[in-house]
């Protein structure tokens, strides 16, 4: 059993229901949800010219080896409506990132984890740090908290705020 983190994101359609869908699925697919973040509002990163995204990281234990976790993911997010045009960082209903699977290292063509880049990903890094401050990245040997301080992107992560953005007059 491994302490596995999962990004979930959206900027196509409704991405509320979409993030709730696809914890949905999560939990009925690969397990329960032990922790999840707040939902938080993200500037794109990478392509700049999409939507905002929704964000949220969520820990789960599993022992589904990653290969197979992998492959329920692309289903999950297939199931979900996800298209893939082949233009990396483009637009999606949903995107399902294995972050960490416990201390593990995988490099392999379809899969690395840790997600190569998340410590340069606020969008990331912010929720990973409201649910697991001190977990140890297990190739940088840093904290989250840490790598969350040096971290050098700029973009703008806020949370989000159902209530706000559901169009009623407080
Ligand atoms: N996902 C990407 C690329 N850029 N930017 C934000 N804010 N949120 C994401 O989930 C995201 C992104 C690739 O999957
Ligand atoms: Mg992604
Ligand atoms: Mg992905």
């Amino acid at each position: 059993m491994k302490d596995l983190y999962l990004i979930l994101g959206s900027n196509l359609g409704d991405r509320l229901v979409n993030l709730k869908l696809a914890i949905d699925l999560i939990i009925s697919e690969i397990g329960a949800i032990e922790l999840a973040s707040g939902l938080y509002e993200t500037e794109p990163w990478g392509n700049s010219n999409q939507e905002m995204f929704l964000n949220q990281v969520v820990k789960l234990r599993s022992t589904m080896v990653p290969a197979d976790l992998l492959e329920k993911i692309l289903m999950l997010e297939h199931k979900l409506g996800r298209m893939r045009n082949g233009a990396p960082n483009s637009a999606r209903t949903i995107d399902i990132d294995i972050l960490f699977y416990g201390n593990m290292v995988v490099k392999s063509e379809s899969l690395i984890i840790p997600h190569p880049r998340l410590h340069l990903r606020k969008f990331v890094l912010i929720p990973l740090n409201e649910i697991s401050p001190e977990f140890i990245h297990p190739v940088l040997g840093e904290s989250i908290g840490h790598l969350l301080k040096v971290c050098p992107d700029k973009l703008d992560v806020r949370i989000y705020d159902p209530v706000l953005n559901s169009g009623y007059a407080l």
